[in-house]
């Protein structure tokens, strides 16, 4: 493993050039062999101009002097010049070109001859220049193009090229079959992070406006390759074909389509009582430690598994929504909460003789949190009274009866950014947690950027006070006093802190590329005393950060450690506080072996990586848990349900030694797993 990221700092050290422009796309077209002899004259401005434009370099690259050349996908080709002289000269150049305008074109045309590795936020991702793009071109205008950017980075400063108006603005044409399959796919695959309308969050917006310049074959090559920022490489993992990735290119060239909204009445449709409260057990039917069982999200089964943590039992298998989302516990833990994508939430009650869902309700079409009533003081004891579900579209939340699920209530979310007081259609609810402190919920406004105390002692008339924190609101979890929220705001890369006693916002957190959480992991640093950690997706660091203002003041709100991991794509973190480990994975991470390495950071001196290993020889491993006693640790190993064999584990693991103890094989696509006592105590 050390060897293998010895081996890509290495490579990115000696060869930052083109190479993010140079792979094969998902369907390349023959490219022209370039003319024998090729137009070397004076560049005309106006004609490189719309070169550039017609072969949408732009659109992932930097180009000085080149009209809207703003794109970050591939590398910045501000000294393309002098980089390509550079890297001709160097052993790691794989290529056959002699000199500068030859390694350019070579770049262009013959994408696989050389990959560089200088992309913005890593490595550049093979196949992610679509070499169909030269075919765009005439020899004239691809010489133009080799030429101008021979001359980088003198030339810009000598001459910035004129802007061109003539953008070719129609969106390809779509059947409405097509159209129909490709909104299902975006709404199963894409719009988590881009938005159900497009506008932008996780992932960037994807209007008309900013993908038809693109075009459809650099948008198709994007969706089949990932970028390094995150973005997954849907045809790569076998999740879309080539022809889907250009399906869904083309459709992302349209205007997207209005998603219908949902009424109370609507949703009482979908509401089922398998099993009424007075007819439920008044205590538990079996003999198991019910608050040792793992709830274990089933992914692409759309199930949850119950596990016994004693015996690595699976109790049973639940039908919940599709692509389970996470699952909460009720106050006393009895009752687990699920909530599916499509925004099917159920609750399983654990003390049924095999424990089973007792009732369910779809409260929207798309959500990605749940959560019960916990507070329990002197303004009354509110533990499994009331549910909450925070939904992406219609971006509303809805309280529920926390024994029935009956929906009651509906607020929408529609509202103003925090800090342009701008209209946004789509502001979605992320994270909710409930406060021991007070009544209320915490629900975190993605697009908004508003974090919501919404108190819910008259939940008919909640009490919402709304902070002002940061865009993009995501995941995150308390800090170890149960006082403070931490949350991400990914893509502004800032973690916000929610004060849950005083009701206000203690501090905005600057932090390294998208940070993600999860929960989150509370630890006691040697030197900086009581900190909370976040990995992130888009830098492969891990940071702690100070949370005790009254006792550690220099370190509150401030990042006091930021240790090296061996790649970004991390999504989650945990800890125990009788744990001599900070846990860390990194399934997003563009390389298959770092997707499935976990990492492990000694608490005694977090300053480095203390070991790291893959989990499995297949699939990205994924998600920590605990089990009640805090002895042993359970990693999920995301497989692929259509590969048999290869669909999934959980690999558990002694938390001291760091030995394997058990898997527990064959399960589909296992992800976030939750123990019913460190859930209800908040212990990560
Ligand atoms: Fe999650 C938590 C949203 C992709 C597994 N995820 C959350 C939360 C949100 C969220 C808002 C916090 C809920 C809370 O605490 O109330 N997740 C999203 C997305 O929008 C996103 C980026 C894209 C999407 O289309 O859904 C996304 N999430 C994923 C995955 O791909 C994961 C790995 C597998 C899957 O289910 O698809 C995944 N998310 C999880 C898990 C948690 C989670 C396991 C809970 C972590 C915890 O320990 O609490």
């Amino acid at each position: 493993m050390k060897n293998r990221v010895f081996l890509i700092l290495l490579v990115l050290a000696v060869a930052f050039g083109l190479a993010g422009c140079k792979r094969s796309a998902p369907t390349p077209t023959p490219v022209p062999p370039p003319a024998a002899s090729a137009p070397a004259g004076p560049l005309d401005a106006q004609v490189v101009a719309a070169a550039f434009q017609k072969g949408t370099c732009g659109a992932c690259h930097v180009i000085p002097g080149v009209p809207n050349a703003v794109g970050t996908i591939g590398p910045d080709l501000s000294r393309m010049g002098e980089v390509a002289r550079a890297t001709l000269q160097s052993s790691a150049y794989t290529g056959k070109a002699k000199d500068v305008p030859g390694y350019i074109r070579e770049a262009i045309v013959e994408p696989d001859a050389y990959v560089a590795t200088g992309c913005p936020g890593g490595v550049c991702q093979k196949g992610l220049m679509p070499a169909s793009l030269a075919g765009l071109l005439t020899e004239q205008e691809l010489e133009l193009v080799v030429q101008y950017l021979a001359g980088l980075p003198d030339k810009a400063a000598a001459a910035p090229l004129p802007a061109v108006t003539a953008v070719p603005a129609a969106a390809p044409a779509l059947s409405d079959s097509d159209f129909a399959v490709a909104s299902q796919i975006f709404f199963d695959r894409c719009a988590g992070c881009h938005g159900t309308l497009r506008k932008g969050a996780t992932g960037p917006a994807l209007t008309p406006d900013k993908t038809v310049p693109k075009g459809t074959a650099a948008l198709a090559a994007i969706i089949f390759n990932g970028t390094p920022r995150g973005m997954p490489d849907w045809g790569k993992q076998g999740v879309l074909t080539q022809e889907q990735t250009e399906l869904m290119a083309k459709f992302l060239q349209q205007e997207p389509p209005a998603p219908p909204e949902m009424s109370l009445a609507q949703m009482k449709e979908t509401w089922k009582v398998f099993l009424a409260p007075e007819k439920r057990p008044t205590a538990p039917q079996h003999n198991r430690d019910w608050q040792d069982f793992f709830a274990v999200t089933l992914r692409d089964a759309g199930q949850v598994a119950i596990v016994d943590g004693d015996t690595f039992e699976v109790v049973n298998k639940v039908e919940t929504g599709y692509a389970v989302h996470i699952s909460r516990m009720s106050a006393t833990g009895r009752y687990v909460y699920v909530i599916g994508r499509d925004g099917r939430a159920t609750i399983i009650d654990l003390w049924l003789a095999v424990p089973d869902k007792v009732a369910e309700v779809k409260t929207c079409y798309d959500a990605r949190s749940i959560e019960s009533s916990k507070y329990k003081g002197p303004e009354g004891d509110f533990s499994d009274k009331y549910a909450i579900v925070g939904c992406y579209w219609p971006p509303h939340f809805v309280i529920l009866e926390g024994l029935t699920l009956e929906p009651f209530k509906i607020v929408s979310t529609r509202s103003y950014t925090y800090d342009t007081e701008e209209y946004h259609p789509e502001p979605r609810v992320a994270s909710i947690v409930a406060s021991h402190f007070k009544p209320e919920w915490i629900v975190n406004v993605k697009e908004t950027g508003q974090i919501w105390l919404v108190n819910y002692t008259d939940p008919n008339a909640p009490g919402i006070k709304m902070l002002e924190a940061e865009r993009y609101l995501h995941d995150g979890g308390w800090d170890s006093t149960g006082r403070y929220f931490l949350v991400a705001a990914n893509n502004a890369n800032k973690v916000a802190v929610v004060d849950a006693l005083e009701g206000r916002l203690a501090a905005l957190v600057e932090t390294p590329k998208i940070p993600h959480p999860g929960r989150g992991a509370n630890w006691i640093d040697p030197q900086f005393g009581p900190v909370w950690t976040t990995a992130h997706l888009g830098d492969p660091s891990l940071i702690a950060i100070g949370t005790d203002p009254q006792g550690h003041p220099d370190s509150a709100w401030k990042v006091v450690r930021n240790i090296q991991l061996p790649g970004a794509g991390s999504l989650f973190v945990k800890t125990h506080p009788d744990s001599p480990w900070i846990w860390v994975d990194h399934p997003l991470n563009s390389d298959e072996v770092i997707q499935r390495t976990v990492c492990v950071i000694a608490k005694a001196n977090p300053t480095k990586t203390e070991k790291c290993w893959e989990v499995a020889d297949y699939g990205r491993a994924v998600h920590f848990e605990y089990n009640r006693e805090g002895t042993q640790v359970w990693v999920s190993v995301w497989g692929r349900a259509d590969q048999p064999g290869k669909t999934g584990e959980i690999v558990i693991y002694d938390d001291k030694t760091l030995a394997e103890v058990a898997r527990i094989p064959n399960l589909v696509t296992p992800t976030g797993k939750f123990n019913v006592y460190n859930t209800v105590k908040d212990l990560y």
